[in-house]
């Protein structure tokens, strides 16, 4: 039997329009697309759904930075409070302390949203906030179902999470879902939790969370970063940092991978979770694999989906899917619930 936990605010984010590819587009991450998946998992009558339990700030805090959280909370009171124009829908940062500038933190708003950001893709509106702590919540809520279920748990987080950094924003993500799930296992008395990410992009913002930590292990597979977002990690030689190394996995692999060369990855990514031997796993459950996703170019059929779910299921650990990325709306239900009837079935 699977729990669903939904987060019923997650339209109140709602943004027209990304930076991407160089230029102002329509924005891809969508309420459409969490609400298409609620709707398959009703209409299956797959498993229970519920709403997430308050969100519990000190918990986000071990995962991120106060003074980050608070930004991402007070950011449309700041914009308001700047004189920018109340009817924006869809904020972008422009400026960013790269190339050696000195990382100060500035008292405007546009030098604020380049201190807390690291691309210019993620848009923010006066909803923002709202939607992303009932997606967070839903994260802490799954988490904690986990520990007195007997099957698996699916946090339909949005917005996604899993390139959240410490202290920054980008990649559609502002709260980095899985880590705070990770913690909150952690901190309920899990010895040690394992990560799985099998969105099409690198979760840099989880392997940043924990790298240098034994504790959580981080694998992820997604398409080389050579050649894709979030290009400065996810590399193949990033194997974690100190006291952390050798609990972090990357295996990057090239535009065009289908199921067969897939597998063969996830096969290795299987077996270094088997060999941690963690008391939970948590997958971020990213389908932008998908043939047809709109902006990525791995090559994933929808049955694959069933397999990967069966394949998951071979490890027979408490599992917690959190939603990450996915972009084809209209095929998100079936490959998402896809995923979760190959694990169930397995
Ligand atoms: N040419 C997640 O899947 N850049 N985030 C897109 C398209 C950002 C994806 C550019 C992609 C972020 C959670
Ligand atoms: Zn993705």
């Amino acid at each position: 039997m699977l729990q669903t936990i939904y987060p019923p605010d997650h339209a109140l984010h709602d943004p027209q329009v990304e930076l991407a590819d160089g230029k102002v587009v329509p924005a891809v991450e969508v309420p459409a697309r969490v609400n298409m998946v609620h709707k398959g998992l009703q209409s299956e009558g797959l498993g229970s759904i519920q709403g997430p339990e308050p969100l519990d700030r000190s918990l986000v805090e071990r995962v991120h930075r106060a003074d980050y959280v608070e930004f991402i909370e007070t950011f449309w009171d700041l914009w308001l409070a700047s004189g920018r124009d109340p009817a924006t829908h869809d904020v972008f940062p422009f400026v960013w302390p790269a190339s050696g500038l000195k990382g100060r933190r500035p008292r405007h708003i546009d030098g604020l949203m380049g201190f807390y950001s690291f691309d210019a893709g993620t848009p923010m509106g006066p909803g923002t906030w709202a939607a992303v702590q009932a997606s967070a919540a839903c994260a802490q809520t799954g988490a904690n179902r986990l520990l007195s279920s007997d099957g698996p748990v699916f946090a339909l987080c949005r917005p996604p999470g899993h390139h959240a950094m410490p202290s920054g924003y980008g990649g559609y993500c502002f709260l980095n879902n899985a880590a705070i799930a990770a913690q909150s296992l952690r901190d309920a008395g899990a010895q040690k939790v394992a990560i799985l990410d099998v969105d099409y992009h690198h979760g840099n913002g989880t392997q940043a969370i924990f790298e240098a930590q034994r504790d959580v292990l981080f694998v992820s597979i997604h398409a080389d970063p050579r050649d894709e977002y979030p290009y400065f990690s996810g590399y193949a030689d990033e194997f974690g940092i100190g006291e952390g190394e050798g609990s972090t996995l990357n295996l990057p692999l090239p535009f065009g991978t289908d199921w067969v060369s897939y597998r063969s990855a996830l096969g290795h990514a299987l077996t270094t979770v088997r060999h941690f031997g963690p008391d939970a796993l948590i997958i971020s459950l990213g389908v932008d694999t998908f043939y047809d996703d709109p902006i990525s170019h791995f090559a994933l059929q929808c049955d694959d989906f069933v397999r990967m779910g069966a394949d998951l299921a071979s490890l027979k650990l408490p599992t917690l899917f959190v939603f990450e990325g996915g972009y084809a709306v209209e095929a998100l239900a079936g490959n998402t619930l896809g995923v979760l009837k190959g694990f169930l079935d397995a």
